[in-house]
C-alpha cells in the first residue's frame, strides 16, 4: 500500500463532490482504469457471528440493544455453523468471508473462539475479515496470529457530525483501534455511511479522514443507510441517489488504489443505480442474501447483473497482480499533477 504523499483539505474534496455530475464519473474513471480492471468487482459474505443485544448507542444500528427493532440478542454463533455458512459462501462463488459481531469489544475469550473461526474459514481458501468492535491492546496481534486478512472499523461519518450519530464511544476511539489494526499488519477496511442527516461537507469531511490516513485504508466500504424501524434514523429523509453515486466517485479518487465497496442499502437501488456506482469506481460489493441483520439482493440476481454488465468476479489479489502493481506506490496525493 503506497504512503500518502499530501493531505487532502475538506475543500479539495467539496470541490470533487461539486463537479458537474459527467465531469466527475469521468476522472473516477480514469483513476479506476489507472488501477484496476474495470470489468472486475471482488465479492464478499458476510455472516453476522453474534446477533443484537450491543451496548452502544449507533443511531442507524438494528443490533444496538437501546433500541427496538425486533432483532432478538443472540449468542457467539458455534464454530461448525459459521464453518458451514463460510463454505456456503464459497461455493456460491465469494472470494471474502466478513464475520460480524455486535459487541463493544470483544472478551477475551470472545476472541479465541473467533480465533477458531478465522483460522477455519481461511483453511478453506477463503479471505478472511472481522468486526468485533474496539479492540484493546494485543488483540489485533492475536487476530493477525490466527491468520486474519482484514479488520473492519467503520470512522462512519465526519468528525463534526460524529456525536449526533453515536455518544458511547469516540471519534478517538476509532481511530486507536484502527492505529492497533494497521500495526498488527492487517490490512485495514474502514469506510462509512451515508444518509445519517450529514450535509454534503460532512461526507466529504468523512473521505478526508479516510484518504488522509497514512496509508489509507485497504477496503472502503461506503454503506447507504439501511432505515430499520426503531432505530433513532427511521423515517429520516433518504439522499439523493447521484449523491450516493457522488460520494463513491469521490472515494474512488481520493484513494484510488483501495477497493471501494458497495456495501449496505442495495436492496432499495435499482440495477441503473448499481451500475452507476460501478461506473463511479466501485469494485467490491456484498454479496449473498442477507448483511448482518438485514436484506441484500439473491446472489443469483447479482450474477444476472454482473453477466448483463459483462462485468467477473475477481479476488482483490488477482486484480492488483493484473496491472503488476502488487506492493508498488504511487505515492499520488491531492496536490499531484494529476489533482
Ligand atoms: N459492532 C461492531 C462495530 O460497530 O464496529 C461491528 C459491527 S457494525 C454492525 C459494522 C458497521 O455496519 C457499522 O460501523 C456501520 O457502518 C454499518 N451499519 C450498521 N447498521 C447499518 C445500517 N442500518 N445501514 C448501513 N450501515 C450500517
Ligand atoms: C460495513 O461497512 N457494512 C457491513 C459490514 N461493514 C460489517 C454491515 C452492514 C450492516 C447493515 C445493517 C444490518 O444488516 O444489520
Ligand atoms: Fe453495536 Fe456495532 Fe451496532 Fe454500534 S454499529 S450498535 S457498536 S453492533
Amino acid at each position: 500500500m503506497r504512503k500518502n504523499a499530501t493531505a487532502w483539505r475538506t475543500a479539495d474534496v467539496l470541490a470533487l463532490f461539486e463537479l458537474p455530475f459527467a465531469d466527475l464519473i469521468y476522472r473516477a474513471q480514469q483513476v479506476h482504469r489507472e488501477h484496476f480492471d474495470a470489468n472486475a468487482v471482488q465479492l464478499s459474505t458476510l455472516l453476522s457471528i453474534k446477533t443484537g443485544g450491543c451496548p452502544e448507542d449507533c443511531a442507524y444500528c438494528p443490533q444496538s440493544a437501546r433500541y427496538d427493532t425486533g432483532v432478538e440478542a443472540d449468542k457467539l454463533m458455534p464454530l461448525d455453523e459459521v464453518l458451514a455458512a463460510a463454505q456456503r459462501a464459497k461455493d456460491n462463488g465469494a472470494t471474502r468471508f466478513c464475520m460480524g459481531a455486535a459487541w463493544r469489544s470483544p472478551k477475551p475469550h470472545h476472541l479465541e473462539a473467533v480465533q477458531d473461526m478465522v483460522r477455519g474459514v481461511k483453511a478453506m481458501g477463503l479471505e478472511t475479515c472481522v468486526t468485533l468492535g474496539m479492540l484493546k491492546e494485543g488483540q489485533a496481534e492475536e487476530l493477525k496470529n490466527a491468520g486474519l486478512d482484514y479488520y473492519n472499523h467503520n470512522l462512519d461519518t465526519a468528525p463534526e457530525f460524529y456525536g449526533q450519530i453515536i455518544t458511547t464511544r469516540t471519534y478517538q476511539d476509532r481511530l486507536d483501534t484502527l492505529d492497533r489494526v494497521r500495526e498488527a499488519g492487517l490490512k485495514v477496511c474502514c469506510g462509512g455511511i451515508v444518509g445519517l442527516g450529514e450535509s454534503r461537507r460532512e461526507r466529504a469531511g468523512l473521505i478526508v479522514q479516510l484518504a488522509n490516513m497514512d496509508p489509507y485504508p485497504e477496503s472502503v466500504p461506503i454503506n447507504n443507510l439501511v432505515q430499520v424501524e426503531g432505530t433513532p434514523l427511521a423515517g429520516s429523509e433518504a439522499v439523493d441517489p447521484f449523491e450516493f453515486v457522488r460520494s463513491i466517485a469521490v472515494a474512488r479518487i481520493t484513494m484510488p488504489r483501495a477497493m471501494v465497496r458497495l456495501s449496505a442499502g442495495r436492496e432499495t437501488m435499482d440495477d441503473a443505480l448499481q451500475a452507476l456506482c460501478f461506473l463511479a469506481g466501485a469494485n467490491s460489493m456484498f454479496y449473498g442474501d442477507q448483511l448482518l441483520t438485514t436484506g441484500n439482493p439473491q446472489a443469483e440476481a447479482d450474477r444476472q447483473l454482473l453477466a448483463r454488465l459483462g462485468m467477473h468476479a475477481s479476488t482483490e489479489a488477482q486484480l492488483s497482480e493484473r496491472l503488476g502493481e502488487a506492493g508498488s506506490s504511487d505515492g499520488c496525493g491531492a496536490a499531484c499533477a494529476s489533482h
